[in-house]
């Protein structure tokens, strides 16, 4: 019988594979964390959370998604080290476990799952999910672009074949629906962390608008502090500003909408490489790639605590 103690953290995984392990990590750790259904995909897979608790109800929450775009790989198998490491810090390191003592969190594994079945069996580059709609003859929707916040501004594309197309309507997705009605009714997000790949870069709103968010001065600060908590680990140089300053203008995006919801710390990674490998990152680099990670996150969860 497979377990999580089997697993292998430095392998990349199929989609049965990393939802088997979810049920084997819930169970053997079921005193701290949990699974939650938030919806399902737009071929009906089941869109997972899992949740990180020592208690309370409501408390405070600090969310995590990645693999939003399914080609990119390293976000997913980053993802499932830091769970790891979530639950083996609890009680040894001071600042896990003072989160977990007064904050829940949420970590969205496998954000797009139709996209990242695809990865598998088709198409190694897939990005979009894989909805269709009547007369439209090309799949799928940019869930980096179906946001309600800039809907369908520049850095957006109304043409469906694009790999930037914002969709009909926002939240018209189902994968991005999950996640608006998960967020919206719980009402008590702090921080949200979406993690893409690759650029090597920590950014935070807007990627609409050129415009300074209201806490931009206290957002470059603490993207300062992460980037270099990061560059500590393995010398690994991040970028770091606003989306629409850094990389480029991009509308309808997951911390755009997150910071109007009112998550006054929203930030979105793009993981390594600057494009030797890209997408395709050996797998050797998903340990230091989430050594140095979990370094810049558990910053941003510090900061989020005391504030
Ligand atoms: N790049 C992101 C994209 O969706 C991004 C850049 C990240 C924009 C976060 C806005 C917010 O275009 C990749 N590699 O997906
Ligand atoms: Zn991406």
């Amino acid at each position: 019988e497979r377990s999580a103690s089997s697993f292998s953290y430095s392998s990349y995984h199929t989609l049965e594979e990393i939802y088997t392990w979810i049920d084997s990590f819930v169970t053997e750790h079921s005193n701290i964390v949990s699974k939650i259904q938030i919806g399902h995909s737009f071929e009906n897979r089941s869109i997972l959370v899992l949740k990180f608790s020592t208690g309370g109800s409501q408390r405070p929450a600090i969310w995590i998604d990645t693999g939003i775009h399914s080609r990119e790989w390293i976000t997913h198998a980053t993802g499932i080290w830091t769970a790891r490491k979530i639950v083996n810090k609890y009680g040894k390191d001071r600042i896990v476990t003072d989160v977990l003592n007064a904050m829940d969190i949420f970590m969205e594994i496998v954000s797009n799952p139709d996209g990242f079945a695809f990865t598998h069996s088709m198409n190694r580059l897939w990005r979009k999910n894989k909805s269709s709609r009547p007369g439209i003859f090309c799949i799928g929707v940019d869930l980096n672009r179906n946001w309600n916040s800039g809907f369908g501004g520049n850095g957006s594309n109304d043409n469906p074949c694009s790999e930037t197309y914002h969709g009909p309507s926002p939240q018209s997705e189902p994968e991005v629906a999950a996640v608006v009605n998960f967020i919206t009714s719980h009402g008590n997000i702090k921080a949200l962390i979406s993690i893409h790949s690759y650029s090597q870069m920590l950014m935070y709103p807007y990627g609409h608008s050129l415009e300074p968010v209201s806490n931009q001065e206290e957002l470059y600060n603490l993207a300062k502090d992460a980037v270099q908590a990061l560059y500590e680990v393995h010398g690994i140089k991040y970028i770091y500003g606003s989306i629409s300053t850094t990389l480029y203008v991009a509308s309808g995006v997951t911390v755009d909408w997150a910071y109007d919801s009112g998550i006054k710390y929203s930030f979105s990674f793009e993981l390594r490489d600057t494009g030797h490998y890209g997408f395709l990152l050996p797998a050797t680099q998903i340990i230091p790639t989430a050594q140095e990670t979990w370094m810049a996150i558990r910053t941003i969860m510090e900061h989020t605590l005391n504030h």
